[in-house]
């Protein structure tokens, strides 16, 4: 299904007037307004190939209808999306869920929805039919060579898979790590993952990256061999400068301080970017900014601050993507609310006043400090991430569109009700 670029047109001159309002009322207390919306407009969140489809847990899983059943109609729905906010032109494939039957039409199709290819994804954590080896044990860390082996050519067949896309980057996420003690040795396991890695590392063409991307437990629940950003570094810092630390908001043991995480990975110029969602307790796949926007907003507070002490540029110097599974949203809905939730972080981000900042900083003016900081994130920035939409072509309020048009309703009419996409 295609959108009607009218009707998207229709809905904002229906909103125009409220929206004119509180724009000119926020936007008049911003100095640098233009190169903001720029920024707004320029930057894009790659969304997943897996998180299409209605997720489930091991208890169960409720379709809702309409889902995708191959690439082609995942396109079309990240098409839908980037219809609406102009801030989705990116698809990260997970291969083998996704793997594209002829490349060269793939990318012709996303071409026509104006979408590139983003990070490629390799899947050592399940067993595909036909397989010769198992990954019960692991994959790249596996005690038998021949796991190993067949696990180092999967991820050698993704990057070729990748290629052909377009892609520069592999992420790489293991299952790999013990749920008892004494089931493995940690040393060995370190080594035998990291010498896979490196020939994985030794496959990449020349203008490409590796994402080792860490998890602190799930599926295995007593080690993981990339656990944690320090194990993460690790491997990368050994591996070379095509290596980075991918950080899944998700991964991490609770309250952890993600930030400064972020920061020191910057500092060091082995940040890879980003798998966005959010968690409460232990899920690594809520919508983002559902349960602790906050710390989304310092989290961007730091990316903002150390990009631009680096002269990086925001939209396209670090990696970024959404990373989540829907039980009970519509994923497209939840899609929509969680780039907003990344667009409304940026922009706070955006509009701290980080000279201000700076000076409480050198006399530990704690309390100004703190004000600064909660000054931005209280700002209603809303308006001003909506009218970059308008602008670049989107809707002033795409979740509004989405239902007005009755676009799953259409999906379900054109795909009908019993369709499973393949992902989580
Ligand atoms: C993992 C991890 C990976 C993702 C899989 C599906 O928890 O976040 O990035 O590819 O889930
Ligand atoms: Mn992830
Ligand atoms: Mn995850």
């Amino acid at each position: 299904m295609l959108l009607n670029k009218r009707l998207i047109d229709d809905s904002n001159n229906s909103n125009l007037a409220t929206h004119k309002r509180s724009y000119d009322y926020i936007a008049g207390g911003i100095n640098n307004i233009e190169a903001i919306i720029q920024k707004l407009a320029d930057f894009q969140v790659a969304i997943p190939s897996w998180a299409l489809g209605t997720g489930g847990t091991r208890f169960g899983r409720f379709s809702g209808g309409g889902e995708p059943g191959n690439l082609e109609q995942k396109i079309e729905d990240i098409g839908l999306l980037h219809a609406l906010n102009q801030s989705s032109g990116a698809i990260s494939l997970h291969i083998p869920w996704d793997i594209p039957s002829n490349a060269d039409e793939i990318k012709k199709l996303a071409g026509m929805h104006d979408l590139k290819f983003d990070a490629v994804n390799s899947n050592t954590f399940q067993d595909q039919a036909g397989q010769q080896h198992s990954y019960k044990f692991g994959s790249l860390q596996h005690i038998d060579k021949a796991v190993r082996k067949q696990a180092i050519e999967h991820n050698i067949e993704v990057i070729k898979q990748g290629e052909a896309l377009g892609s520069k980057s592999l992420t790489v996420w293991l299952a790999d790590g013990s749920c008892f003690p004494g089931q493995l040795n940690f040393r060995k396991a370190w080594q035998n993952t990291y010498e896979s890695l490196q020939e994985i590392y030794a496959a990449l063409p020349a203008d490409w990256k590796i994402f080792v991307e860490y998890k602190a437990y799930e599926p295995n629940f007593y080690s993981t061999t990339v656990g944690d950003w320090g194990q993460s570094y690790l491997y990368t810092s050994k591996l070379g400068p095509k290596a980075y630390t991918l950080v899944d908001l998700g991964h991490h043991l609770p309250n952890a301080n993600i930030e400064q995480i972020v920061s020191l990975l910057m500092m060091e110029g082995k940040l890879a970017g980003f798998h966005f969602n959010d968690s409460k307790y232990g899920d690594d796949d809520l919508t983002v900014g559902s349960i602790n926007p906050y710390q989304l907003f310092l989290i961007f507070n730091e990316l903002v601050e150390g990009m631009d002490a680096k002269g990086m540029n925001h939209a396209s110097d670090l990696a970024w993507m959404i990373d989540a599974s829907h039980n009970v949203k519509d994923p497209l809905e939840d899609l929509l609310q969680s780039i907003e939730a990344i667009m409304i972080a940026y922009t706070q981000a955006l509009i701290v006043d980080t000279k201000a900042l700076k000076e409480a900083q050198e006399i530990n003016d704690t309390v100004a400090a703190q004000e600064i900081l909660q000054t931005a994130y209280r700002t209603d920035v809303r308006p001003l991430v909506a009218e970059a939409r308008m602008r670049t072509g989107g809707a002033l309020k795409p979740l509004q569109v989405f239902r007005s048009l009755q676009v799953r309703e259409q999906l379900i009419k054109e795909r009908g009700q019993a369709t499973v996409a393949t992902g989580l």
